[in-house]
């Protein structure tokens, strides 16, 4: 009998499941996680048929590196067209990830660069350990984003960094980042997925409708003309607080049932 493990190319993603949250690595890490078609599309696929069962997502690169952005190795032959229905095909599978029916969250270490910190920031949550670094080379390589961080970075770090990061090669470090909204949380060396995994297991207890409302309906909130918003927000909310979910949490903290909140 024949080893099939043997011949076959490693998978481009590692998936493991414990209990309600899915680990997702990027699992290039002889090219430093480059992100090429073939992950892109993994991703695709791996979202769109995401288990009921899964509550939260987490990202990580395996190696020391969470991705190099791009994989510049399939850049050289692209023309116009086929660059921008590149960019629109990452468009497609970040906005899967930003608006999926449940959280993603970032595991970052080493670099976060181009297309890495991009796709980082269609993740709901980002946790670094102080290897991480952010970067975009776009400059240096004649290119521009392209998948969607000239949208959702600005909206994380401003105009102003993202440009200068742009034009100058500016790399942050890990700590300027947790301080600037590249990152929410900053660990210990090795500790960025583990924090992540503990924070994916207690996203994944909140009531669905809760998440589905921060991922859904919050950015479109916040994006409103404040009276749009006021009413997206009273729609919202009692749609919420209607759910049974939120009927029976309610009652149990009445009862004395449910945890109480506690400082740090
Ligand atoms: C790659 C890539 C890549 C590494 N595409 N192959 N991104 C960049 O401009 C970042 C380019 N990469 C780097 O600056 C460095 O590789 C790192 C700082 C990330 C890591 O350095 P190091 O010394 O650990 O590794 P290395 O020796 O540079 O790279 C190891 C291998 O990975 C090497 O291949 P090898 O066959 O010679 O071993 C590299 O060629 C390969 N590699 N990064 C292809 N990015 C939708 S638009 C998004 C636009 C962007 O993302 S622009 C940013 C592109």
């Amino acid at each position: 009998m024949t080893d099939a493990t043997s011949t076959t190319a490693p998978s481009l993603l590692t998936i493991d499941t414990v209990g309600r949250v899915m680990t997702i690595g990027l699992n290039r890490p002889a090219k430093r996680n480059a992100l090429n078609d073939g992950i892109i599309l993994e991703i695709e696929r791996t979202f769109a048929a995401l288990p009921e069962a899964i509550g939260a997502v987490v990202f990580h690169g395996i190696g020391a590196h969470f991705s190099a952005g791009l994989d510049l190795s399939e850049l050289s032959e692209r023309d116009a067209t086929a660059g921008l229905m590149h960019s629109r095909m990452w468009h497609r599978v970040f906005d899967a990830i930003q608006h999926a029916r449940v959280p993603s969250i970032a595991a970052l270490q080493g670099a976060v660069i181009g297309g890495g910190l991009e796709l980082a920031c269609a993740c709901h949550i980002r946790v670094a350990d102080p290897t991480a670094y952010y970067a975009l080379p776009e400059g240096q390589r004649g290119i521009f984003v392209g998948g969607g961080g000239s949208v959702r970075l600005p909206r994380l770090v401003g105009v102003a960094r993202m440009a200068d990061m742009m034009l100058t090669g500016r790399v942050y470090t890990a700590t300027e980042g947790v301080g600037l909204g590249f990152s929410q949380y900053l660990t210990e060396q090795g500790g960025a997925l583990a924090k992540a995994v503990e924070l994916a297991e207690r996203v994944a207890q909140n009531a669905p409708l809760t998440n589905f409302a921060v991922l859904q309906a919050l950015p479109l909130i916040a994006e409103a003309s404040p009276q749009t918003g006021l009413m997206l927000e009273a729609l919202m909310a009692s749609v919420a607080q209607s759910d049974q979910e939120a009927k029976k949490r309610i009652r149990d903290f009445l009862d004395r049932k449910a945890g109480k909140v506690k400082p740090g």
